[in-house]
């Protein structure tokens, strides 16, 4: 090697050097496939981050629970092993009543709806989880939850006995309250569940039937709309408060667009979703009258119960929704 080589050899190794030293490496575990919408926006948010910080925050989205399980992810970044996080919180209320609120039957069950109550229950939220020393980066909703079973769903009588997969206490709740059998099936061992006839039916979004192929297994989706249960995207604050405050500031501004991108894209790829499922032969289903006095009943029942275990600091979440 000549000397003018040498000596750009040299000053390159010194800059690749120098970039190691100022860049940070962040872990985001998250639950659901690569290519479902709230991961996409995910890995949107950090490419955004990379960029605003100058290539200094670096975040690698760990897609489909390859790092850690769905009901693990909370505790991995609460305990620093991850820096952030994608939870869905209704996986969470036997913790605190409130992270599930939005996973009650129509309660809230439209994007409007949703919104409002994201708004009342955000202030609890954000006490909640900096007490965890964590903070909330934002949440974007599911769309709304309909019911796949293997023949169209006319009341809840139709619900008796079938193996029910559950992703939340709460959709655990309902599947005990119309009599059918719920086994607790992570998006991620889904499609699986299926294929093995663990479960032959299940609440969830049009998203989520499609990203685990469920046209293959069952061939109805009884478009209920009942509720949007919201992905949270949590941060440690002693890796955020490690940061120097430009990347800070970089990564909550990444956070804010993601939110606002996540709630339009649920709503925009909902009815694409829809679409998708029906090329597959899925047949969609309005919901019978029959079927929405049932369900409306559950879900009253369900909020009288969530009501006595949240106590005031619940009631008060539902009180500022209803007054929006
Ligand atoms: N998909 C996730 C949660 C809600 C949804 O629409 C799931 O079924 O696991």
């Amino acid at each position: 090697m000549n000397l003018t080589r040498r000596l750009v050899c040299l000053a390159s190794m010194l800059t690749l050097a120098g970039t190691a030293a100022a860049q940070t490496k962040w872990d985001l575990p998250a639950a659901y496939p690569a290519n479902n919408f709230h991961t996409e926006n995910l890995t949107q948010f950090a490419a955004d981050v990379d960029k605003a910080s100058g290539g200094k925050l670096k975040i690698t989205v760990h897609a489909n629970a390859s790092l850690f399980k769905a009901p693990e992810i909370k505790r991995a970044v609460q305990g620093g092993q991850a820096q952030m996080g994608e939870i869905l919180m209704a996986n969470f209320q036997n913790e605190w009543q409130i992270f599930g609120i939005d996973g009650l039957p129509f309660l809230a069950d439209s994007y409007d709806a949703s919104a409002k109550l994201y708004k009342a229950q955000k202030p609890a939220l954000e006490k909640k989880l900096g007490e965890q020393g964590m903070m909330l980066l934002y949440a974007v909703p599911w769309p709304p939850q309909g019911i796949y079973a293997k023949k169209p769903i006319a009341s809840a009588a139709d619900l008796k006995g079938l193996k029910w997969r559950a992703y939340s206490p709460a959709t655990a709740r309902i599947a005990e309250l119309v009599g059918a059998q719920p086994v607790t099936v992570q998006a991620a061992e889904l499609s699986q569940a299926m294929a093995t006839g663990v479960i032959e039916s299940y609440m969830s979004s049009g998203s989520t039937g499609y990203d685990t192929k469920t046209y293959e297994y069952i061939k109805f989706w009884t478009d209920t709309q009942a509720w949007l249960p919201k992905n949270a995207v949590l941060v440690n604050k002693a890796a955020f408060d490690a940061l120097d405050k430009p990347t800070q500031a970089a990564l909550l501004k990444a956070g804010a667009d993601a939110e606002a991108r996540g709630w339009a894209l649920s709503k925009a790829k909902n009815t694409e979703y829809i679409d998708l499922l029906k090329k597959n032969g899925m047949t969609i289903v309005p919901p019978a009258p029959q079927l929405v006095t049932d369900m409306k009943k559950v879900g009253d029942t369900m909020l009288k119960e969530w009501l006595e275990k949240a106590g005031p600091e619940g009631q008060a979440v539902v009180d500022s929704y209803k007054k929006m």
